[in-house]
């Protein structure tokens, strides 16, 4: 076995997931600044340390997935987070994409860069500690949307991004995210998932990816969040089966959902009625953001007192989804 397929094995078994802790400055800006807290590097990195340090965590999270704020900040006891997560038994992730930004010529669609000093940086990510990373594209669905341009540009960045971690001995975490916002059906949700999926694996094929060395981080098969008809919990399982069977090959050895919106708990929903439909050649885990970390930063809302229940939120949303396992 070899050490990728190592790595990305821990990742997704034992019914742990992964964390997904990496928005960037300004995400994680806008969410403190909407729960009433300013938004400074250093309450970024308080309202870090409470995530990480959440009693239990490393029995339902294999990996927490950091930006590069947080990779290079220090907690209280003085240990870079990095090195923290690997006492406590978690494996460090990054996050290597600089952001998606409007495609030339595809009005209305981005392209997610950052491959410019990949390999150096990946490199330097490694020296420090990470054993994985992440690169998000985003699809959206619209009026003719996709087009073919930005299906082919963001699928080229990320064979291109998995192919750097390799070679660099870290595990890419692929995610084509197909956005929820609009008014579109399940039926047109799947065919874009489907669509999407089988262009990134023709590409990983040609970047030479080695499969059985990579996590991907799909989203969940579901309607428009505008759609007046919202499918059911069985439904949004089947569909989003039914497109990954259809075009991930088995030696994928894990599928770390997002979340993308959902609320957690039709999230968890989702993944534990995905379970009842095996046998499935791949492991189905969550790898989720605002679905896990959300219900903990309500209760925080910066207040130091509020701690402890802040933490028994996401540790009640982790315990919830290792159980959905
Ligand atoms: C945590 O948010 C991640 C980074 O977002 P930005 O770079 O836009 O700030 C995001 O990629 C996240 O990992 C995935 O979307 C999964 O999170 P959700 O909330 O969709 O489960």
């Amino acid at each position: 076995m070899s050490t990728l397929n190592k790595i990305a094995r821990i990742m997704v078994s034992d019914r742990r997931g992964i964390l997904a802790a990496d928005e960037s400055i300004g995400t994680m800006s806008s969410r403190l600044e909407g729960v009433g807290v300013e938004a400074t590097e250093e309450n970024r990195r308080v309202y870090r340390e409470l995530i990480v340090t959440t009693p239990k965590l490393p029995e339902s999270v294999s990996g927490i997935i950091l930006a590069d704020e947080t990779f290079h900040q220090k907690l209280s006891n003085g240990q870079t987070f990095p090195q923290f997560l690997a006492d406590r038994g978690i494996l460090a992730g990054i996050k290597v994409d600089t952001g998606a930004k409007p495609l030339a010529g595809a009005p209305g669609e981005n392209v997610t860069e950052g491959l410019d000093g990949l390999r150096d940086r990946v490199k330097n990510y490694a020296a420090l500690g990470a054993t994985f990373a992440k690169w998000r594209a985003t699809i959206t669905i619209g009026d003719g949307l996709p087009s073919d341009r930005a299906v082919r540009a963001n699928v080229h960045a990320l064979a291109r991004y998995a192919g750097l971690c390799q070679e660099g001995g870290i595990v890419p975490i692929v995610e084509p995210e197909v956005l929820m916002d609009g008014s579109h059906s399940l039926a047109k949700c799947k065919q874009v998932t489907t669509s999407v999926l089988r262009s990134l694996f023709d590409e990983l094929s040609l970047m030479q990816v080695q499969l059985d060395g990579i996590v991907l981080k799909p989203n969940m098969v579901v309607a428009g969040k505008d759609c007046p008809e919202q499918p059911s919990v069985e439904e949004v399982a089947k569909a989003t089966v039914d497109a990954l069977r259809e075009t991930v090959p088995s030696f994928v050895p894990g599928i770390a959902f997002l979340s993308g919106g959902q609320s957690p708990e039709k999230a968890t929903e989702h993944l534990a009625a995905m379970q009842t439909l095996g046998p499935l050649p791949w492991e189905l885990t969550y790898s989720f953001g605002r679905a896990l970390v959300g219900p903990a930063l309500e209760t925080w809302r910066g207040d130091e007192s509020k701690r402890e229940a802040a933490q028994k939120a996401l540790s009640d949303r982790a315990v919830a989804n290792a159980a959905a396992r």
